[in-house]
């Protein structure tokens, strides 16, 4: 199996696991599973060659374990990153460390010294314990800066964190005075 076509079939799960399942008229319930069959089907009628061994292999050869597949293997689901409404994963409260970064770019800095982080799109802001994770979220968008969040005094002061089955945190919205730059 190519890394090539590995990285486009991990592409293509995010974006309809996560974002657009209607695109290939897929269903997703509440908790973002989707039968693996309609998957196949559904991505074949979009010219998209699945088979279950090539899923298998990017379920678990992904390096952010972005998906999981259920103990009887016939569904599947992003476990975190969802922006399509029709999912609303009931994810873990958790206390967080004292501090968590955030990946980003300078060309959204201005924004965020006015709005605090927002989750946009997506239902949470993405958070990790790692600036490893955090250096290569925010490269993608352009020139990084890494930011640092007063997780542990947000949750002091009411705020509420989750942590995703593949480490990656989540919460609501970062106001403006909990973010410091590294
Ligand atoms: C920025 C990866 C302007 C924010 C990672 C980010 C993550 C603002 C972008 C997951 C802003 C949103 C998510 C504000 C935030 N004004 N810009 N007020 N607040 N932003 O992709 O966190 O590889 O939706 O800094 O591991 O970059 O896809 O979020 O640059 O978990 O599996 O708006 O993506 O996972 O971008 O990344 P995104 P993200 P995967």
């Amino acid at each position: 199996m190519s890394k090539k076509l590995l990285d486009e079939t991990s592409k293509f799960l995010s974006y309809v696991l996560r974002h657009e399942p209607q695109a290939i008229g897929l269903e997703l319930d509440t908790d973002g599973w989707a039968d693996i069959d309609a998957l196949i089907s559904g991505a074949a009628r979009d010219g998209r060659t699945l088979d279950r061994q090539l899923i298998q292999q990017v379920v678990d050869g992904s390096d952010k374990k972005r998906f999981s597949t259920s103990e009887d293997s016939q569904r599947i689901r992003a476990v975190q990153g969802h922006s399509t409404k029709t999912v609303d994963l009931q994810f873990k409260e958790k206390r967080p460390p004292a501090t968590l970064y955030h990946g980003t770019a300078t060309r959204f800095m201005a924004s965020i010294n006015e709005q605090g982080l927002i989750a946009g799109s997506r239902h949470h802001v993405h958070l990790s314990q790692e600036v490893e994770t955090a250096s290569a979220v925010g490269q993608r968008y352009g020139t990084l800066v890494i930011l640092k969040v007063a997780a542990l005094q947000m949750l002091e002061q009411g705020y509420t964190f989750y942590q995703a089955e593949n480490g990656v945190w989540l919460t609501e919205q970062v106001p403006v005075k909990f973010i410091t730059t590294l």
